[in-house]
């Protein structure tokens, strides 16, 4: 069969405008290119705004992670206004954090991937009396008899699907599908009962969090955290080890430039000196301290007229939509000149070759007794998934430990003043991987604001020396058995989770 090109637009299923363009080659996928489709503008829209205003603007890059960048932004404006914040303000921060995580990563796998791998259609076999599987059933049904059914919509199968065959795997994982969509609502309550609203939280301030809490709003975030460990224990774990176990081939496709970033994330001490997952990079299976300085963006294939190869400190962001050569609005973030992949996974094989976090490390060797599989075999569509649950466990055990820290009815922030110059770095995780903000201040406004998201690594356009960006990489090599219906490529896609509302902000 003669090389084809195949262009994948819009790719369904994720947060934001994004599409791909394969070469496919006998069979398997030979090269990639990442198509970050609009252009935002945030960082223009922050300058000249007030400094306090940024924690406001920024969540409104995102429906789905706002929380992270409502604290990569507070954590700037802390180190910019040398503050740090009193216990319950951490403890508010990491626990609106940690709802978020685990609505995102519930949200991600059952919502999003989880119908690339389960058979929908298998419901229509079902005799049962569950109320839920008879409701979607019925969906189901009126879907295949309407006149508008397109066998490519986003939630209906593909009719080329290679679908998992065991009716026990797909009726309990579509089971867990009803089920999840009230679960995110329970962690999006706890958010809020913390945060003061959601989507876009009202309470975390530099400083710390406004939101005095009480121990009936203690009491009741405890019982959501409980509800949400056991929906983790019971059916997440689970239903990611079936989905791996019968497409246990995904360990072996879809693996990135096996370098893995991490800024580290949930402070467990004022300073944010000891995170639950910590910071660190691995470059060859080697860790090393996080250092970001080393930290620039290149633009030479991205359609900006900004300078390539500047840090965010002195980045710029100018748009040039007509510019040669480009071929997408999402920046070209690198780590000492190298291509990094971000996310739960770099997050666990950082914190597991870190050894700082004993029950991650303990969670990880069960995951790998239970599926025989190398550390090295996570680095694939199956490995990110499985690395997403994990960590969504280790998060949720945490969180209630955190709400069990709480002291009632105490302040939660510390007063602060703003320099009428000053400048702030702001490192953090999102659930899909390293976000950082870089706030500079001068006359009392924002004179520059520069922000390197999570999608923005992983979903990257080629650098100026021509290396492919993370997901580009893990593109290559992807077998593709039928060109007109390439669900392979888009499973390698969907395993990084991307957000391209957040790439281009
Ligand atoms: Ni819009 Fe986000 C997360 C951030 S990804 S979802 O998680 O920051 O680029
Ligand atoms: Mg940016």
């Amino acid at each position: 069969m003669a090389a084809q090109s195949i262009l994948i637009d819009p790719i369904t299923r994720i947060e934001g405008h994004l599409s791909i363009r394969v070469q496919v080659d006998q069979g398997r996928v030979t090269s990639a290119e990442s198509i970050g489709e609009s252009f935002r503008g945030f960082e223009a829209i922050l300058r000249g705004r007030k400094p306090l205003d940024a924690q406001y603007i920024t969540q409104r890059i995102c429906g789905v992670c706002p929380v992270e960048h409502a604290i990569a932004s507070v954590l700037a404006q802390d180190a910019a206004y040398g503050i740090t914040p009193p216990t319950n303000g951490r403890l508010i921060r990491n626990i609106v954090a940690a709802a978020n995580f685990i609505q995102s990563n519930i949200l991600h796998f059952y919502t999003l991937s989880a119908i690339d791998f389960i058979d929908v259609t298998a419901v229509l076999k079902y005799q049962g009396q569950d109320p839920a599987l008879g409701y979607l059933k019925g969906w189901v049904q009126s879907e295949l008899r309407s006149t508008n059914y397109y066998p490519a919509a986003p939630f209906l199968p593909r009719m080329n699907g290679d679908y998992a065959a065991d009716p026990e795997l797909n009726l309990g994982a579509l089971r867990h599908y009803i089920q999840a969509l009230e679960l995110r609502s329970e962690a999006s309550k706890l958010g809020a009962l913390l945060g003061g609203k959601l989507p876009h939280v009202a309470s975390i301030i530099p400083g710390g969090a406004t939101i005095r809490v009480g121990g009936r709003i203690i009491a009741d975030c405890i019982s959501l955290i409980q509800r949400l460990r056991d929906f983790i224990e019971r059916c997440y774990i689970p239903d990611v080890l079936a989905v791996a176990s019968a497409y246990s081939s995904y360990y072996g496709i879809g693996a990135g430039p096996g370098n893995y970033l991490a800024f580290g994330v949930f402070h467990e001490d004022a300073a944010g000196t000891n995170k639950l997952l910590p910071s660190g990079v691995l470059t060859g299976g080697v860790y090393s301290a996080l250092d970001q300085s080393r930290i620039t963006e290149d633009v030479g294939c991205s359609w900006f007229s900004s300078g390539s190869g500047q840090h965010p400190l002195s980045g710029d962001t100018t748009p040039a939509p007509d510019k040669a050569g480009a071929y997408s609005w999402i920046k070209a973030p690198r780590y000492n000149g190298h291509v990094m992949e971000v996310g739960p996974l770099a997050r666990v094989l950082i914190a597991y070759q870190s050894g700082t976090n004993p029950a991650l490390t303990a969670q990880v060797d069960a995951l790998l007794l239970a599926t025989g599989r190398s550390l090295g075999e996570l680095n694939s569509v199956m490995g990110r998934h499985a690395a997403r649950a994990v960590e969504t466990k280790i998060i949720a055990d945490r969180c209630e430990q955190w709400l069990e820290q709480l002291t009632a009815d105490a302040i939660g922030f510390t007063p602060f003043t703003i320099p009428s110059s000053c400048q702030g770095i702001g490192l953090t995780e999102a659930a899909r991987g390293a976000l950082g903000h870089w706030m500079q201040v001068s006359g009392g406004v924002i004179s520059r604001y520069q922000c390197v998201v999570p999608t923005t690594w992983n979903a990257s356009p080629r650098d100026d020396r021509g290396q492919p960006g993370a997901m580009e990489q893990a593109l290559v090599g992807t077998p593709v058995a039928d060109p007109t219906s390439p669900v392979e490529t888009v499973r390698v896609v969907r395993s990084f989770d991307p957000c391209l509302s957040c790439a281009v902000h």
